[in-house]
């Protein structure tokens, strides 16, 4: 087929090379000239080994642009842009309302239109059909609109764009059938159409929402074990032998990224319009949203213990991504970590292998021989290779370990205090 994926991100840029490796026609639109120009010479904008080397497999096969006239003769056309959150997380469908006002100018009769973005159910109907419609075509007698929420896990080495099972829901029962199609010839996993468009958009909030919610339910478990002095992650280790109706979730410095941190908001907001009050997402959300806070007063209280307060210490941050080993910042805790520090007097010295921006030395060792306490927002694996007793030796005194993944007892050992999220 003639397919066209609209947004070359962590969504779309991986489900391009994907159907340019399966043999479809596939043009690749951006917006960002300088993503179209890098993927048009097999260069991957995003730092990831395996999209990099699908990137390169897919060079000269896969066309990247960023004018819209390829639209006019796919047979496909699969929407990938972002749907972020404003300050007072509102969902803004700018991008996806942009998207289908570039369709409409090119769209032809028979043509399928895919929405991947993250929606709140409704807003194929009341907001991208309408917008779709401004061709001049009906939708669903003259062409198919489906939902096919995106499913990726980035840096999962695992599952990737290729075997992660998915689910379609159309605005009739032809682009349910047209969707589901598609995706079985680029995707080797079940893909299941559902009865409706509205059923598929919620199926992805839901997921993602299930995964905040279970998350906050562990932060305020480690936020109460800590007080009664009990390992939670001892906890979570023992509960997680029981075979079933238990999966666990870990307890952290705060809960970031595009997907988890933001899609709850999606449910909540729309919810509102139709007169429900999503009392315990809500809460979940700001129980997510206290862990930066708590990890800040967390580092307050070991410098206490050293004799030391946040003001005038050296602290070497570790890691500024949302979660380890992904050079993608969105919605990272880390950023509120470091305004509290700063904000309470701290001097910051910041290294992050996978997102140098933010850098402020260039190694791992170069941090904490500038350091005199460590806090990690980030379980980047090269954080492993930290060699406590040379890090004892450079007068490092403590390690907050907000991602509860450094050795624990090997730093106590070491002479260093250990305090992480619940243990
Ligand atoms: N986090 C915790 N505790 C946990 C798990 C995650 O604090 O037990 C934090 C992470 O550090 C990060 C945030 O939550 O800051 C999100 O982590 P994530 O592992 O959910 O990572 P994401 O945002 O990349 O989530 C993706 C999502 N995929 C899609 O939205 C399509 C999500 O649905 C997946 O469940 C998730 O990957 C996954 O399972 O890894």
């Amino acid at each position: 087929m003639n397919v066209v994926i609209i947004g070359l991100g962590y969504v779309g840029l991986p489900l391009a090379c994907l159907c340019a490796r399966k043999g479809h026609k596939t043009t690749g639109l951006d917006i960002n000239e300088e993503i179209v120009d890098k993927v048009n010479r097999g260069v991957s904008h995003i730092k990831d080994a395996a999209l990099e080397h699908a990137v390169a497999g897919v060079k000269g096969v896969l066309k990247a642009d960023v004018s819209p006239d390829a639209i006019a003769t796919a047979d496909v056309i699969v929407v990938c842009v972002p749907t972020p959150v404003d300050e007072l997380h509102h969902p803004d469908l700018t991008p996806v309302r942009k998207a289908c006002e570039a369709i409409a100018p090119h769209l032809k009769k028979g043509q399928l239109v895919v929405i991947e973005s993250t929606i709140y159910p409704g807003t194929v109907e009341e907001i991208c059909v309408p917008l779709l419609q401004k061709s001049g075509l009906r939708a669903g007698t003259d062409f198919g609109v489906a939902h096919c929420p995106e499913r990726i896990d980035p840096g999962n080495q695992k599952w990737h764009v290729g075997n992660i099972p998915r689910v379609c829901g159309g605005i009739d029962a032809s682009s349910t059938e047209r969707c589901a199609q598609f995706y079985r010839s680029i995707i080797d996993a079940e893909i299941t159409p559902l009865k409706s468009v509205k059923a598929a958009e919620a199926v992805k909030i839901m997921e993602n929402t299930f995964r905040d919610v279970n998350i906050a339910f562990m932060n305020e478990m480690a936020r109460s074990f800590d007080k009664a002095g009990i390992d939670i992650i001892e906890v979570i280790r023992g509960a997680s032998t029981k075979p079933f109706s238990f999966l666990a979730h870990y307890p952290g410095c705060g809960v970031g990224g595009h997907c988890i941190a933001v899609d709850p908001y999606y449910l909540i907001e729309k919810a509102k319009s139709y007169g429900f009050d999503h009392q315990f997402l809500s809460l979940a959300r700001k129980i997510n949203n206290d862990m930066p806070l708590y990890t800040v007063d967390m580092v307050n209280d070991v410098l206490n213990k050293l004799g030391k307060s946040i003001k005038g210490t050296r602290i070497g941050i570790l890691g500024v991504t949302y979660k380890g080993n992904v050079d993608d910042t969105r919605e990272s805790p880390a950023f509120e970590i470091m305004h509290l520090l700063k904000e309470r007097g701290a001097q910051l010295v910041v290294f992050d292998p996978h997102a140098t921006t933010h850098n402020s030395v260039t190694s791992l060792n170069e941090c904490i021989g500038k350091s005199e306490i460590i806090v990690v927002c980030a379980n980047h694996r090269e954080f492993l290779q930290m060699n406590y007793e040379l890090a004892a030796k450079a007068g490092i005194k403590a390690v907050i370990d907000g991602r509860n993944f450094l050795d624990k007892d090997a730093i106590l050992r070491n002479g260093m205090l250990y305090k992480g999220i619940g243990r």
